[in-house]
């Protein structure tokens, strides 16, 4: 039996109530926080923050049970990018049937309030086309475009037909003038049979394109590659790569030890291009994903010039369980002319979130934190060395009580 018209348009009022009262919801700083960065109690976006119409047909005589017709089931990885002075996300938006596609969802504060834009971004066909599409890095570039660097994802043909996981991953390209219009241009072209996390840097380096890339051997499997390398190309209309520079290896006992990726476009500070990325160990319970943080030289963007150990953000609480748990992603930041930055990330590949930070914040945790010793004892010296200038301070303030200090 079918919903009354009554019931249809009361469950109608009901489903958008609840919807709009998640998306005005206010978010909240968690603090104390770790003096590097401040997480926010909410997600930004979750899957239920697609819009209703694109999941629920209105109409009482095609959908009298007002049934979901289309379902989401994830929203994360999200590009980013401060636009007529809005904070837009370009989010990977997965429906139930897998496919992953993009569509864009803004605040006017960067921090609540996301909602997406009514529709989904259509992105043109080349040749082959894309099975999946995922994880774009927006980059405002000095040629005047924003370029929209993904990956595009399509089946191994050379494998037998009984093995239908096997896909191969590329580097897809678009580009835009006003982030509505997009216009695609043929996938980029390197020696190396898997792409992913390919990032567009946003100056030319020598009159070229710059590119960060990740060469890998296998889908998941890194083989030889799994580091973060640095290309030049000539053209991004028809984009060919001869050579790929590994400027960030992945190394043993590491958070990086079994695969990396650049994130989000490098930001330019007075004292160096900062980087955010994703670190890959396993483990156990399987592969662990966390975000750290490098720094390379103004002149020689090929250069790292500071490397803190560890990771910069893991996932916490909550952040720990989603469709691929244990997991944090980001491949987008926004850098606020008065030196916010805002650190969008993703837990466990389900929902989005958000950190804040500041240039000057990141520039103090990139230079100032200690590098990784690799090995266990001298991670044991740099915590004796903190804790015995602790002591030093300690004795001071008995001493000297800080205000007799000018503190
Ligand atoms: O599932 C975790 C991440 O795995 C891949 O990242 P990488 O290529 O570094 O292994 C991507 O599929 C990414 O989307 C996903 O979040």
């Amino acid at each position: 039996m079918s919903l009354s018209i009554t019931d249809f348009e009361a469950k109608k009022t009901a489903l958008m109530k609840q919807h709009e009262a998640l998306l005005v919801q206010k978010n909240e700083a968690v603090w104390p926080d770790n003096g590097v960065f401040t997480r926010f109690r909410h997600p930004v976006l979750t899957a239920a923050h697609a819009p209703l119409t694109w999941q629920y047909d209105f109409d009482p005589h095609t959908n009298p049970f007002l049934m979901q017709r289309i379902g989401i089931n994830a929203t994360f990885n999200a590009g980013a990018i401060k636009w007529e002075g809005r904070y837009l996300l370009m989010v990977r938006v997965e429906a139930t049937d897998r496919k992953s596609f993009f569509a864009i969802a803004e605040s006017p504060n960067g921090i609540d309030n996301f909602r997406f834009w009514k529709y989904p971004i259509s992105i043109p066909q080349i040749e082959e086309p894309d099975t999946n599409v995922y994880d774009v890095r927006l980059t405002s570039h000095q040629d005047g475009w924003v370029y929209g660097l993904f990956c595009t994802e399509r089946r191994d043909t050379t494998v037998p037909e009984s093995d239908q996981s096997a896909a191969i991953a590329q580097c897809g390209i678009m580009r835009s003038r006003d982030i509505v219009h997009w216009e695609r241009l043929p996938d980029l072209k390197t020696k190396s049979p898997q792409q992913r996390n390919v990032v567009l840097h946003p100056e030319f380096v020598d009159g070229k394109y710059a590119l960060y890339t990740r060469p890998q051997d296998g889908f998941i499997e890194t083989g030889k590659g799994g580091g973060i390398a640095f290309a030049l190309t000539h053209s991004m209309e028809n984009a060919i790569v001869d050579e790929e520079l590994l400027i960030h290896a992945k190394k043993y006992h590491t958070v990086y030890e079994a695969k990396n990726g650049q994130g989000p476009t490098p930001l330019k500070t007075a004292e160096g291009w900062l980087h955010l990325a994703h670190g890959v160990r396993h483990t156990a319970a399987g592969l662990r994903y966390v975000l750290y943080l490098f720094m390379t030289d103004l002149a020689d963007v090929t250069k790292i010039t500071h490397k803190p150990a560890g990771y910069f953000l893991a996932p916490e609480g909550d952040e720990r369980i989603g469709d691929v748990s244990n997991v944090v992603f980001c491949n987008g930041w926004v850098a606020d002319d008065d030196g916010k930055v805002y650190i969008y990330y993703a837990s466990s590949d389900t929902r989005m979130h958000v950190a804040l930070s500041s240039i000057a914040q990141l520039l103090d945790y990139v230079k100032n934190t200690p590098e990784d010793g690799f090995y266990s004892a001298l991670s044991v010296e740099k915590i004796k060395k903190l804790t015995e200038k602790n002591e030093r301070i300690e004795r001071q303030d008995k001493a000297v009580p800080a205000q007799g200090r000018g503190i």
